[in-house]
This record gives C-alpha cells, structure tokens and sequence, in this order.
C-alpha cells in the first residue's frame, strides 16, 4: 500500500490558478507583452522568478538587473496577494476535501509540494492546513519543478521511501519533478496535456479512493 501523498497546491486542491494569470496578464500588458493561453499553462508549477523570465524572454524583452526583475515579480505578487485575499473554502476544488479526509482516515501521511511562497497563507484561507502533515513551500526550495528537490523534501520530512509517496500534480512540470524522485503520479487535468507523463490523469479528486489507487498503481 502507498504510505504518503504528496499534493501541489495551485490546480490540484485550490482553484488559484486563474488569479495567477490574471496577474502575469497585467504585469505582461504593462510591459507590452501578450501572454497566451497555451503560454500560461507552460507557467504552472514554475517558480515566480522563473515564470517572468520565461514571459520577458516569450516577449523578447531583456532584463539584467536582478533588482528590476525583483520589482516586476513583486508587482506581480501584489496583485496576485490581493486577488487571493478573500479566497475562502470554495475554492477548494471538486473532490478534494473528500479524498484528504479519506487519506487521513487511511492513516496516510499527507504533504504539500508546492512552487507557491503563498502556499500556507493559501491552506489558511481554505481551511485545509490541518490536514497535512508536512508542508514544502517555494520558500523552502532552492530548485524549481521539474527538479525534485520540493518532493524530496516532503518525503523525508514524512519518513517514507519514494515508492512508497504519491504525487497528485496539474503541472508538466510537477509530473515530471515527481517521477525524476521515483514517485508514481496522479495528474489532475481537463485537457490532455498530462496524459502521456502521468500513471493517471483524471479531471479532479472526485470518485478516487486509496484503495483504488494502491489497486491501479501497485499492480
Ligand atoms: P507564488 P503549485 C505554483 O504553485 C503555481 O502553479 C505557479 O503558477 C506559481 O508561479 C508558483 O506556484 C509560485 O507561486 O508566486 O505564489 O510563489 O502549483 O506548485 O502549488
Ligand atoms: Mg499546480
């Protein structure tokens, strides 16, 4: 049986993932940049720094100065910071206050993995902080998904080996993090992006059970 679930936050548990791109849309826009839909997705699970390099190089703007690229992700952040301000539960998404407490009654050990600095804020706002265990935040981390490093974390904080951990993520990046730690991988997603790199890919926690997943994954 697996022993430990380790969940990125933005996508997976909470709905935030729009108010991230509402805010790198406005920074982009100041900037004379237009970031598409396609491109956002290459932002999830990215860190805040990686995230506006990857729009400036998209937009062909150059920066040196690591002050300046401060500013612009501290611009972005406040706007984001405001947006979440008066998140509550429903942002929780579907299924996923249920599978946590069927985990917990599972005895299951239960962490966060996320890119996000504002990831325990976040499981504030929602209420879902008494559920985990272990949280890694982007303020533990020196190496953004796809490096392992924020999985890792969590699964030594958990005391569990690798194959015995899995990874619930909405990101490419996120998936392919886990599975360079050797956990096995649930993705979350509405579109067909993950289905070629996740074990399973379904569009929400709804109607998964332990049980069924020691049952698909360990066979
Ligand atoms: P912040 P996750 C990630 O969270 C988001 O998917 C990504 O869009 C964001 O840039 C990153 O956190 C950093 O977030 O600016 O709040 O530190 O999906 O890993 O939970
Ligand atoms: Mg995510």
């Amino acid at each position: 049986k697996f022993e430990a679930y380790i969940f990125d936050l933005d996508g997976v548990l909470v709905d935030t993932a729009i108010y991230h791109y509402e805010a790198w849309k406005e920074l982009a826009d100041k900037l004379g940049i237009a970031i598409t839909i396609a491109q956002n997705e290459k932002l999830k699970g990215i860190s805040r720094i990686d995230s506006l390099k990857k729009i400036l190089a998209w937009g062909n703007v150059t920066i040196e100065s690591e002050k300046e690229l401060k500013r612009l992700a501290d611009i972005k952040n406040n706007i984001y910071v405001n947006r979440i301000e008066h998140i509550n539960e429903e942002e929780v998404l579907p299924g996923a206050l249920d599978f946590l407490k069927q985990a917990k009654a599972k005895h299951i050990k239960i962490a966060l993995g996320s890119a996000s600095r504002n990831a325990k804020l976040i499981l504030q706002k929602t209420q879902l902080a008494q559920y985990f265990d272990y949280v890694v935040d982007g303020n533990m981390t020196q190496l953004s998904k796809p490096n392992p490093e924020v999985f890792q974390i969590a699964q030594k904080a958990l005391g569990v080996t690798a194959d015995k951990c899995i990874v619930f993520e909405d990101a490419l990046a996120g998936i392919q993090a886990a599975k360079a730690a050797n956990m096995r991988t649930v993705g979350i997603s509405d579109n067909n992006t993950l289905l070629e790199e996740a074990d399973l890919v379904f569009t929400d926690l709804t109607n998964i059970t332990p049980a069924f997943l020691d049952k698909k994954l360990l066979a």
